[in-house]
This record gives structure tokens, sequence and C-alpha cells, in this order.
């Protein structure tokens, strides 16, 4: 079985962490409506930017289920800087280290593992979201510079992080081989960060769209060959999703403990709201859904270390834990009546967070289309092996 001691160990370290460090900065950064920067170092010293990251780098180099488990924990507390570390994570360490060239790591990766950097990830815009291959930034190769335009919506980290890996078309037959990914700095030419996105929930993490207006981005910035960059997304994405489902799992656990807590410490009647039916079969309902959910989801990470195919079981893992968290939240809200109304009681903030996992990194329709095209490629091998 997936389940190990050292895991037990590692989830009481980073929930004593996550519950003395994060929690209080994450009320803060909820009501400010930005990302807290003194979290940055705190974060960076448990290793939780660099989760991916192999030692050789800098990087903690965890197991993609300590790196669920971390995303897991750090979400029961706070939605916003569980998805900065995911996207961080999956989305802008990945791509780099997959793809990247050794110089590419050494140039890129080693400072962040190092120094304890954000990585944002620009592949979402806004006429191509589940439709990713629609992307139409372009990229045109000039002398020894890839000339880009066009813009990003919607991107995690990019105010407050060093760097973007972002997608842009570098040909125009219409198909998935159109698209290329690149390394862009900050301070390259023509390249800008622009408008916050103003968010349902999620508020305390960086949001905003990027800019290329005849952006200049040296030609070695090219991450892995011409027209793989679509190839890339999938694959970045077939990983990201693990820690979207540790996300959602994160959120609805958080949403179980308030309403649990809440259950025990308030009466109904001259009784504790626990002792009543409605309410203790909506919690035994939750705690069997997430228990559920997080068998899915620590099944697709150790498929992922074992290097076994996990496409399908990650796709199933982010649709069941997504819509797990959002059926705990709302029962959570149900449970807890007008008070959890109250931005007080944070299971409101929990439900605003927690519909993000059903649309980041593929919407729950594009999980379906995902795993019902495995499925039939599954059934097709079966018929040819008879
Ligand atoms: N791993 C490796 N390669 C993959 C892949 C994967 N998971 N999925 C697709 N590919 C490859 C295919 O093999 C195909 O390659 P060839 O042309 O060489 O045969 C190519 O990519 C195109 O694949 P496909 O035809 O399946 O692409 P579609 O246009 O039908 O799109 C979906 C597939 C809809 C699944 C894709 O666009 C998608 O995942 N969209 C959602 C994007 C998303 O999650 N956005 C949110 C981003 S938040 S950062």
């Amino acid at each position: 079985m997936w389940w190990d001691k050292k895991y037990e160990t590692f989830r009481a370290e980073i929930r004593e962490f996550a519950e003395h460090t994060v929690a209080p900065i994450a009320v803060r950064m909820v009501e400010d409506g930005k990302f807290d920067l003194s979290l940055i170092p705190l974060l960076h010293q448990r290793g939780l930017l660099t989760m991916v990251l192999p030692k050789k780098y800098g990087g903690a180099e965890f197991d993609t289920m300590q790196y669920t488990i971390g995303v897991e924990e750090i979400s029961r507390v706070c939605g916003s800087t569980g998805i900065t570390l995911a996207a961080c994570n999956s989305l802008g360490i990945f791509p780099i280290l997959a793809f990247g060239t050794e110089a590419q790591k050494e140039k890129y990766l080693r400072p962040a593992g190092e120094r304890g950097a954000l990585i944002a990830f620009g592949l979402t815009e806004p006429g191509a979201g589940s439709d990713a291959g629609g992307t139409k930034t372009t990229a045109v190769l000039k002398g020894d510079k890839w000339i880009l335009n066009g813009s990003k919506c919607f991107i995690t980290n990019p105010t407050i992080g060093d760097f973007v890996v972002a997608t842009a078309r570098t040909d125009n037959k219409g198909d998935a081989h159109d698209i290329s990914s690149f390394i862009v700095e900050k301070s390259f030419p023509g390249f800008s960060v622009g408008k916050k996105e103003n968010k349902l929930g999620l508020r305390g993490s960086d949001t905003a769209m990027l800019h290329f207006e005849d952006a200049e981005i040296p030609k070695e910035n090219l991450l892995g060959k011409i027209g793989e960059g679509f190839k890339q997304f999938m694959i970045t994405l077939d990983g990201g999703r693990i820690s979207i489902g540790a996300m959602a799992l994160g959120l609805g656990q958080g949403a179980f403990d308030l309403a649990a807590e809440y259950a025990d410490t308030h009466s109904a009647g001259g009784k504790p709201l626990a002792y009543s039916e409605g309410i203790a079969f909506k919690l035994a309902s939750m705690a069997t859904r997430l228990e559920a959910s997080r068998h899915l989801v620590y099944t697709s990470a150790v498929m992922k270390d074992r290097k076994e195919p996990f496409a399908k079981q990650s796709a199933m893992a982010k649709l069941d834990a997504s819509e797990t968290g959002r059926f705990c939240a709302e029962e959570a809200l149900g449970i807890m009546g007008l008070d959890g109304f109250d931005a007080r009681y944070k299971v409101e903030c929990i439900w605003r967070d927690v519909k993000l996992c059903e649309i980041g990194e593929g919407t729950s329709e594009i999980q379906r289309l995902v795993i019902s095209r495995a499925l039939a490629r599954d059934r097709l091998v079966q018929r040819n092996k008879q």
C-alpha cells in the first residue's frame, strides 16, 4: 500500500507550521486581497517553494506524496498559499526541470532553489482556456531573439514571482505542433505584468495578466524544441492536477474541521449540534467523501513516483477531490447556518476558494474529456489483445 509512517511525521510537521505560522498571516492576506511577501522566506525555509526541485539545484526534493501532503496541509489553513505553492512547483519549476537544458536549469532553477523564488506559468489567454491549443500569442524569430506579442490572463504568481514560463504560437499550421514555450524574465524589454485579477476567491494569491508587446526573448530561452509547447504543458498539467486535487482536499478538510468543531461547541434545544442526526450525518458524508478522494489523489501521487502512466488517475483525482471540496464547504455552511456566512468563521472563504479547484488546470468537463479518452484508449488496447 502507499502509506508509510514517515508521511504521518511529515504531515504533523507541516500542520504545525501551517497552523502556527501560515494561518495568522492568511487572515490578513485575505482581508488585504494580496499575497504577504513575508511568507516567502518562511515557506522557503520549510522547503515548500521547491518541493519538486532536486537537491542538486538547491531544492527540497520531496517525493510526490510529500508534495501532495504539503499542498494539502497548507491549503487546509489557507487556499491562497496552497495555490501559490502548487503553481510554483508544478507549473513553474516542473517544466524547466522536465524540458529545460542543463544551462537553463543552472541559470533559473538553481537561484530559485537557493534563494527561494516564485515562478509563474503563462498559458491561459482571454480566448484560450479549455481550448489551450487556441493560443493567440505569437513568437517570431528575428536574429537571436524571439519576438512575442499577445496577452495572458489569470496567471498565478507573476507580480511576486521572478520569471515566467510562457507559451506562444511559433507556427500557423493549425495543430498542436504550432506552440512553443519560453522562459521570460520580468526585465526583458516589451514584457510586462498587467492588471491584477479581481477574483471571487483565493484573494490572497497573486493573479494577474501578462502582456507581450514586441517582447524580446533571447533565442536560448526557448524551452525544449520548437513546436513541443503543447505536449509540454499537457504533461505539466497531468502532474499539476495532483496538486489541485491536494488543494481541494485541504480546503475540504479545513471545512470539515471547522464545522465539526462548531457542531461540538454549539447547542440547539439544549444539546450539542453534533448530537443531532441531521448534523452528524452531514459530517459523516463529508468525512467519507474526503477519505475516498484522498485515496484517489494519493494513488495518483504514488503512480507518478513509480513512473507509471498517471494522467487518467490525476484527472480522476482532481475531478473527484474538487467536487468533494465544494461539497464539504457547502455542508459546513449548512451546519453553521448564519455563522457560516460570517467571515470570522472562515468557511465562507473556503467556499469561495474551493470553486477554483473545479476550474483551474482544466475544468471538470476537461477532466471528464481526458478520462473518457483514456478509457476509450484502454478499451481499444484490450480489444486489440483479444
Ligand atoms: N501527454 C503527452 N502528450 C499529450 C497529452 C498528454 N497528457 N495530451 C495530449 N497530448 C498530445 C497528443 O498525443 C497529440 O500529439 P500528436 O499531435 O503528436 O499526436 C497532441 O498532444 C494533441 O492532443 P489532442 O488532439 O488530444 O489535443 P486537443 O486539442 O484535443 O486538446 C485537451 C486536448 C482538451 C485535453 C487540452 O486542450 C486540455 O487539456 N485543455 C485544458 C487546458 C487547461 O487545463 N487549461 C487550464 C490551464 S491552468 S494553468
